[in-house]
């Protein structure tokens, strides 16, 4: 099976895992998309689509250490927020938030935004987090941010001009008006934000103005999309962003979740990025439905190419796919020195700590499959299925031990432990569907973690319920994120298998 499905089928999400805050801009007959990263390196990544249904990651934004700067000790889900990308005057702009670095918003620029990127240009007087860049028509930049202000700003050097205005503040009663896109269509200015907050109240609400500065009037159907207080499989619908497509018609990308197992409903793969068509009315956007099953669009659908199940780490480089925690300096993480395998080498005792060595790949399907080839002689260290530094399960080895450890919140205990024999050893997690009959309080799935026995059958030594790596309990922005760690020494990987089990 093909590591994502590149069947010519509409499905949403259209990118799934931990892919929040998406925006989006079309050049010609191409879309670019790019999403919020938090305490992970490299950050921003950048998908591009042919068909607005296929997305191919061809990159991050931040992928230099001079461009991002994530303090140590910094906790997870600090770090980037909210990127927004736009193309404009022959250039590709994004604009986008680090809050662990004083100064916070940053605008990196590039011609082709596969990279390379520009070197970051910190924005002054720009004091909340998601902003968005738009440019008027006599070439003067605005840039709107949380709350909802503006400011007027050269983007070329991140000077701003004035004192921020406030434009809007949602609709009275909802909280946390943030997000905003601020659009020229026709004869409005369209100011769209998110209200209400990330979880599940949020929403998306739109006003409109005849200047870039407003004033703005409300849409007489605002919220213009929200699943609160519904029992619709994708909730927490909201930070849109609006894209018109080559033949004219107008779509939406917004972030959301799929909770599952029962009653509050638990998500795990963090919030995903979802396509929904839109038509207008009276000069307002009506959105049209979040289906996990859409219509396909009315144009061919271009499936993106198969990614490999198996990375061999043959590469000097790592594919972009691949984030590590907050950094990855070459002496912590490496494929030069032992060629074929990646090693990584330990700084900070265990996942509990924000600064350990892990490097992994987003969970991106409900069921899936992870194994790796682990050399753990000179060190101990393995596989990890991580929400956060607190919320994570591990396999580990260590010599002639291996043994699963589950962090929840303030408790650590070794569920499992077996011995080896000395010398390298395949583990593995199995994440899958809870044994009871759905509809249950079941939580959303088992983490089953164990290792391939030497005649290639695999022993699971833990089933552990996956509710404790959810965000409704871990609480934060991202998701889960399966992949290798280095807890003590040098830790050696040969390959890395990541297999979707559901369609
Ligand atoms: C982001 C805010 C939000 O900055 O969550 O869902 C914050 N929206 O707009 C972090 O992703």
């Amino acid at each position: 099976m093909p590591l994502h499905d590149r069947t010519a089928r509409a499905a949403n999400p259209v990118i799934p895992g931990f892919h929040p805050d998406p925006s989006v801009c079309r050049v010609g007959d191409d879309y670019y998309l790019a999403c919020s990263s938090f305490e992970y390196f490299p950050g921003v990544p950048l998908f591009h689509s042919r068909d607005l249904m296929h997305w191919t990651q061809i990159g991050n934004a931040l992928d230099r250490p001079d461009q991002l700067r994530l303090p140590a000790g910094m906790p997870s889900s600090g770090g980037i927020y909210a990127p927004n990308l736009r193309h404009h005057d022959g250039r590709f702009w994004l604009i986008v938030t680090n809050v662990s670095e004083d100064g916070g918003n940053l605008i990196v620029t590039a011609t082709d935004p596969a990279g390379p990127w520009s070197d970051p240009v910190r924005v002054t007087g720009v004091t909340g987090i998601d902003p968005d860049l738009a440019w008027d028509e006599d070439g003067t930049c605005w840039c709107t941010f949380a709350g909802v202000a503006q400011v007027r700003i050269d983007p070329y050097t991140g000077q701003t001009y004035g004192t921020p205005h406030k434009l809007w503040s949602g609709t009275p009663g909802a909280k946390a008006p943030e997000a905003p896109h601020l659009y020229r269509i026709g004869d409005y200015w369209y100011l769209l934000i998110a209200e209400g907050g990330t979880e599940r109240g949020h929403g998306v609400s739109i006003a409109r103005g005849r200047t870039p500065s407003g004033p703005f009037e409300p849409c007489p159907a605002n919220p213009v999309l929200t699943h609160r207080s519904t029992d619709h499989p994708v909730q927490n619908t909201g930070h849109a962003d609006l894209v018109q497509a080559a033949d004219g018609s107008w779509w939406t990308i917004l972030l959301g979740v799929r909770p599952r197992g029962g009653t509050p409903g638990w998500h795990v793969l963090g919030r995903e990025t979802f396509l929904a068509p839109v038509t207008w009315e009276d000069g307002w956007p009506v959105v049209g439905d979040v289906a996990l099953e859409p219509a396909a669009p009315p144009w061919p659908l271009v499936p993106g190419p198969v990614e490999e199940r198996r990375d061999d780490f043959d590469l000097s480089e790592l594919r972009p796919t691949w984030i590590s925690v907050r950094d990855r300096p070459a002496e912590h993480c490496t494929t030069k020195e032992r060629p074929g395998w990646l090693t990584l080498r330990a700084r900070g005792a265990s996942l509990d700590e924000p600064d350990v060595v892990f490097t992994g790949r987003r969970q991106q399907h409900l069921s899936c499959r992870a194994r790796t080839l682990v050399d753990p002689s000179e060190g101990r260290g393995g596989l990890a299925v991580r929400l956060d530094e607190r919320h994570h399960y591990v396999i580990e080895a260590s010599g002639t031990e291996v043994r699963v450890v589950a962090r929840v919140g303030s408790l650590r205990t070794v569920v499992a432990a077996r011995p080896v024999p000395a010398g390298t050893v395949v583990l593995g997690v199995t994440v899958g569907d809870p044994p009871l009959p759905h509809g249950a309080c079941t939580g959303p799935d088992i983490v089953s973690l164990g290792l391939q026995e030497p005649d290639g059958t695999f022993t699971v030594l833990a089933a552990l319920d996956g509710r404790y790596l959810s965000s409704e309990v871990a609480g934060g922005f991202t998701g889960r994120v399966i992949g290798m760690y280095a807890a003590a020494g040098i830790v050696h990987f040969d390959w890395f298998d990541y297999e979707p089990l559901d369609g």
